[in-house]
């Protein structure tokens, strides 16, 4: 085949298209209008102008992303691809404008058409393909291999709807479906000719081949088609541009049907319908159904595709099979895409014929696995039944690994079957269940936690007898968040004090902001630095009063918890304490309390109903406290709704104190809490998941600790928690929850809160009373320190100063370094 050389020349740098300045930008917003949208400008809506200017971008991106692709379809190298169900990736225009670092020339072409930058970035629907940290973290960690210049592709579902919008309708959450489609999305690239087939259902067939091998087919009950569908995923002030790839579930058509055979035409009608279901609706956590047969279908779905993708670059690239694990790296984002295990086993050994020891040593190359929780509860496991009837043949796949692998054990721990039952694929115990972190681990060539005190608990807990197995699969890479869009885009206040006082280069190597250092006593820096911090708090409390009506003031101590509403992150406890005040101030004890506003954000799974309680527990309180006239504004309390990338981006910025109060031993890193700190914001919090990390950077004299350690937390539990004892020795806590169960914060009726008063004094498993006493406490230092200003600033200074660690650069080095081996890859382009 002959091959065209790629124009590595921009397409003229005067051009509408690629030229950077102002008047390019201008002349390139005007072409898009026409010709992308056919809209004549005296017409044209705001959000007309928002396609217009992302169009323009877009095409500043794309010369880079095709170079990017080019060079990575023509040398020799290896693939990262991070297989994730969720990529949280946030409204892109801005962070697009700052990473080609042409923001300030977008404005003004802006402005010249007479419409302003930042209403348009606000009209960006953000894709909200994701729950939380997890869907987070992906989308830092593309931000950073690109900017790192490693060769990566991002694989996971386009979800038509994401998680749902939450609003609050008389202090209740009501979840609104999330339509981030209805108006287009300028980013993504639809590639039909990139497409695979994915089986589901029917059963397997075994036979001989010419040569006499044994071999299987699958024979499925229906056929799925998925769609790739790109988006780009541009470095900051570097060429590579990578490939976020979503896939989009599609009918097949009757053509491929005859291909198939599958069946009569109105059969094949309802097969088009359960199709086109398939990426539909992103599944929310915590949901006590989440174990459903669509949710599994979409986990296969999505890896399939991922792992054909892979199989065909391999093939265009001209390479042998058995060179899979040298061109890709696959890092599976928890178990989501841990079928990948057993799907690698089934391209390589039933569609290409590689022998079973072959196709077990290049998966295991291959793969490598990220644990996120320790909660019994939320590690992944699917009934047989419904496993069989979904995907007959890699149940059969994974049985094989299974009896192989308990061979293994039985052979090292000979006459141990407790152990060999432990450690089996198929939990055995109840319903028979598979077991995915067990397939992931047995699968990977290294398994991580992302704190250090949860790979030290994933190797004493979860995955113990595999830890004893195999030491040196296991390792911790504890989480990092991106600074360009947690720093730069959302705190440019903050940005440019850093820029003229540690140089421009913090954005990249976030460890120089420990020059700050010097500067934490500096009295007219501190004053430089409460006046950025002062005036993002006048911009959230300008936001908080247009969509809460809550009057708040900025000089107001900002004490914000964001985050899901869990009962591990103990937003209850929060609201404990702020009843505790409450009635502190309404006793007229004004020692030692400082003004505060309480805010919080964050959705509750739509069947969880305690979460759901706790959403209505800090309304409640809200309603009472801000209508008490008698506070004269001392205490605020908001609960800001639809807690989202696009929200985080001014809340962090706007915080002075960071909550992060889960019980220890549940949250496995938290990704929030280095947010915060990066802002300037001071933690309180427990010694639990990444936090640790935090107060060991920012020295334990500038973070508020409280509470019981993870191994305290382990020994309540096992000598039997008893929550009245910690009421009856406390008589505000006892004042506290009587309150509550009095109807004091719902209009009088005693019923809507029984179940979290009674779970709180019988039945937490998260020890909230049991820590009461030491968060109020701690609280109360927290107040102390906030009245001495310098004090205060100089602590803020200091942990925005020894945040370097927590950037996704230095997470993403290490997984390069330590558990892909890969190296940056440099994109020429010509720039004519
Ligand atoms: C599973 C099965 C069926 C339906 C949904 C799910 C599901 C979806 C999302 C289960 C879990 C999640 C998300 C988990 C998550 O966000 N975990 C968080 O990951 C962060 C990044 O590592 C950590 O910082 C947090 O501590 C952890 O809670």
């Amino acid at each position: 085949m002959a091959t065209v050389a790629f124009p590595t020349k921009l397409p003229g740098t005067d051009s509408a298209r690629s030229a950077m300045d102002a008047d390019a930008l201008r002349r390139g917003v005007l072409d898009n209008l026409i010709c992308l949208q056919a809209r004549p400008p005296a017409i044209a809506t705001p959000h007309d102008w928002y396609m217009a200017l992302a169009y323009s971008v877009r095409d500043r991106m794309l010369a880079r992303w095709a170079a990017t692709i080019q060079t990575y379809a023509a040398q020799e190298l290896r693939v990262a691809c991070y297989l994730s169900a969720e990529f949280l990736i946030g409204p892109q225009l801005g962070n697009n404008l700052v990473n080609l670092g042409i923001e300030d020339n977008a404005r003004a072409a802006m402005q010249s058409l007479g419409q302003d930058l930042d209403s348009l970035l606000a009209l960006e629907e953000e894709p909200g393909l994701g729950n939380g940290g997890l869907g987070r973290l992906a989308a830092c960690y593309l931000d950073s291999l690109a900017t790192l210049e490693i060769p990566s592709v991002g694989y996971g579902i386009r979800y038509e709807f994401g998680i749902f919008d939450q609003e609050i309708h008389n202090g209740c959450q009501v979840e609104v479906t999330d339509k981030w489609l209805q108006k287009g999305n300028p980013w993504e690239i639809v590639r039909p000719n990139v497409a695979y087939y994915v089986a589901f259902g029917g059963h397997a067939e075994s036979g001989v081949d010419e040569q006499g091998r044994y071999t299987v087919r699958w024979m499925p009950a229906r056929m799925v088609k998925g769609v790739a569908c790109d988006t780009p995923m541009l470095g900051f002030r570097v060429n590579t541009c990578n490939t976020l790839r979503l896939w989009k579930s599609e009918a097949i058509e009757s053509f491929d049907l005859q291909d198939f055979n599958a069946g009569d035409y109105y059969q094949a009608v309802q097969e088009k319908v359960i199709s086109e279901t398939l990426s539909k609706v992103l599944y929310p956590n915590d949901e006590p159904e989440a174990g459903k047969r669509l949710r599994l279908a979409q986990q296969y779905f999505f890896v399939s595709c991922s792992l054909q993708d892979m199989l065909r670059l391999l093939d265009l690239k001209g390479e042998p099979i058995a060179r899979f694990a040298d061109m890709f790296t696959v890092q599976l984002n928890d178990t989501h895409p841990s079928i990948a295990v057993a799907e690698l086993m089934r391209l390589l050994v039933d569609v290409r014929s590689v022998p079973w020891d072959d196709a077990w040593a290049t998966t295991c190359r291959a793969l490598a696995y990220t644990n996120h929780t320790l909660l019994p509860e939320a590690l992944e496991t699917w009934g047989l039944p419904l496993f069989s009837s979904l995907l007959p043949r890699p149940l059969e796949i994974i049985y094989e690994i299974n009896r192989r692998f308990l061979e293994l054990v039985r052979r090292k721990y000979p006459g141990d079957e407790a152990r060999v039952a432990r450690m089996s694929l198929i939990d055995e115990s109840g319903e028979k269940r598979v077991r995915m972190a067990h397939l992931s681990t047995i699968g990977s060539h290294a398994v991580n936690g992302v704190a250090q005190l949860h790979s030290t608990l994933l190797r004493q807990t979860v995955l113990r007898d595999f830890a004893e197995l195999w030491p040196e699969r296991f390792l911790n890479v504890t989480n990092g968040v991106t600074p360009r869009r947690f720093m730069l885009l959302s705190n440019p206040g903050l940005a440019s004090l850093l820029d003229e006082t540690v140089g421009k280069g913090w954005v990249t190597d976030l460890t120089r902001l420990r020059t700050l250092e010097a500067f934490a006593d500096n009295l007219a820096f501190q004053q430089k630095w409460r006046d950025v911090k002062l005036a993002n708090k006048k911009m959230l409390a300008e936001r908080i009063g247009h969509v809460t009506r809550i009057a708040v003031d900025p000089d107001a101590l900002f004490d914000i918890q964001v985050k899901r509403i869990h009962e591990y992150k103990r937003q209850h406890l929060n609201a404990l304490y702020i009843i505790t005040l409450y009635q502190r101030l309404r006793r007229n004890i004004e020692q030692g309390v400082v003004p505060r506003c309480f805010i919080f954000g964050g959705k509750a799974a739509p069947g969880y109903a305690m979460a759901k309680l706790m959403i209505r527990l800090i309304t409640g309180i809200a309603e009472v406290v801000n209508n008490d006239a008698s506070m004269k504004g001392r205490l605020k309390v908001v609960f800001y709704p639809d807690f989202n990338v696009k929200n985080a981006h001014f809340i962090y910025p706007a915080a002075d104190l960071s909550e992060q109060i889960s019980t220890a031993g549940k949250e496995a890193s938290g990704t929030g809490n280095m947010k915060f700190m990066m802002n300037g914001a001071l933690t309180i919090g427990t010694l639990d998941g990444a936090n640790i990390e935090i107060r060991d950077e920012a020295g334990s004299d500038n973070f508020f600790l409280f509470g019981l350690t993870a191994s305290q937390v382990d020994s309540v539990k096992r000598e039997g928690y008893r929550p009245a004892v910690h009421v009856e020795r406390n008589e505000e806590l006892r004042e506290t929850l009587g309150l509550i169960a009095d109807g004091y914060f719902s209009r009088g009726d005693r019923q809507v809160f029984r179940p979290l008063v009674d779970n709180l004094l019988n039945a937490d498993p998260f020890l909230v009373l049991a820590d009461y006493a030491d968060y109020v406490a701690c609280q109360e230092r927290v107040s102390s320190a906030w009245q001495d200003p310098v004090r205060w600033t100089r602590m803020s200074i200091l942990n925005t100063a020894r945040s370097g660690k927590f950037s996704s650069d230095r997470a993403i080095g290490e997984y390069c370094e330590r558990i892909w081996t890969i190296s940056p890859v440099r994109i020429a382009l010509d720039r004519g």
